[in-house]
């Protein structure tokens, strides 16, 4: 039994007495131990590769931010690398492929993610993680969505238009739909492979669905995380689709538990479209960080409220490197005070 289970609780429509609280990109450049890590082991991948340094950057915000969870460090990029497209961090830059997607016969490159074979840092980071935690808090897992991992092999690095994979969806719908299986089905035995390990709840991160027309991400999209929806039964589900804001009574209808919603979707209008179906989470500006420590409590105390119940307080989408950390804590430290 995890003693403070207030995530849990809300994914699974319990009653609770205040929203858990955690950020995405908690493990990170906010913190200055992750900072000196970093520095110290020269380079991402030596971080997510090593599962002692995986718990360790895991645990750190932990320590520091006494949220109500911890999210396991790693990327969604290890998927892409699992299917034989390795991936580089670049300082300041961001990833980078050496070999993307380019035609359909690209595809038959690749093969499906072995999470025995090529993911056992991730697993066996988790099993430190779980017993360092000591069952204190849930840890949660996570993976890219299909489409937003399609996107990065296509692509092969960070963009603001991902035009190249949108425009792969127009010239070759047939050869993306096996491209969007293969990375469906690598995702699934991964998440299983995470929840085996230990991870308590798995959050899939949607981080380009903005970017699609709604008809797009009903084809492109939404059936394959509705496949991984599907075939996890055994820990809570939450789905991020950032900038997705067409497919929310679509998101609702799926087998998941949490919906995560980012800033630039209305509380109350989400509330009414998604009408209690699932708990939500969300969705706090990360440059609302940057506030003044009065306008940030009265802005957090105002999600707060406009949420109400079935609520797990977070960010609309990762915190920003160079927020304040004591924001952060007063972020944290505000929502934790709250009681419904
Ligand atoms: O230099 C560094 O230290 C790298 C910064 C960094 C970190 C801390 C990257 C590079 N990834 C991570 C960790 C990470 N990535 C986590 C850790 C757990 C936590 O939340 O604390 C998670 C959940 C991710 C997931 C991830 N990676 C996403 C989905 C979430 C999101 O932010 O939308 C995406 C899109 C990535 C790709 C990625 N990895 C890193 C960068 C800079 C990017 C984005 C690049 C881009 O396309 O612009």
């Amino acid at each position: 039994m995890i003693k403070n289970d207030l995530l849990l609780r809300v994914a699974t429509q319990e009653h609770v007495e205040r929203p858990p609280v955690w950020l995405m990109r908690q493990a990170g450049r906010i913190l200055p131990e992750y900072r000196a890590l970093r520095e110290k082991v020269n380079g991402f991948k030596n971080l997510v590769e090593n599962p002692e340094l995986v718990c360790e950057v895991t645990m750190q915000p932990v320590r520091a931010l006494h949220v109500d969870a911890a999210i396991m460090f790693s990327d969604i990029l290890v998927i892409p690398e699992a299917m034989g497209l390795p991936y580089q961090m670049v300082e300041s830059k961001g990833p980078w492929f050496e070999k993307t997607i380019d035609t359909p016969t690209d595809i038959q490159q690749l093969r499906l993610a072995n999470p025995e074979a090529d993911l056992k840092f991730v697993t066996d980071g988790i099993k430190l993680i779980k017993t360092e935690l000591n069952n204190t808090i849930p840890l949660i897992g996570f993976a890219g969505a299909p489409w937003t991992i399609f996107s990065y092999m296509i692509e092969g690095k960070g963009s603001k238009t991902f035009s190249k994979a949108r425009t792969f969806l127009y010239r070759h719908p047939e050869a993306s739909h096996t491209l969007l299986q293969m990375i469906t089905d690598s995702t699934i035995v991964y998440l299983k492979a995470q929840i085996a390990a230990g991870v308590n709840l798995v959050q899939l991160f949607d981080s380009w669905a903005g970017i699609l027309s709604p008809k797009q991400y009903d084809t492109f999209s939404m059936p394959y995380i509705k496949q991984i929806c599907d075939a996890i039964t055994t820990v809570p589900k939450t789905v991020f689709a950032k900038g997705a804001f067409f497919a929310r009574a679509a998101l609702s209808d799926l087998n998941c538990n949490v919906i995560g919603l980012d800033w630039n979707m209305d509380i109350a209008e989400s509330k009414a479209i998604i009408n209690g179906k699932k708990a939500l989470q969300g969705n706090f500006d990360p440059c609302g960080l940057f506030a003044d420590k009065t306008t940030l409590v009265q802005e957090t105390i105002s999600m707060l409220n406009a949420f109400g119940t079935n609520h797990i307080a977070n960010l609309g989408h990762g915190v920003y490197p160079d927020t304040p950390l004591d924001n952060v804590k007063l972020f944290v430290d505000t929502v934790q005070a709250h009681r419904y």
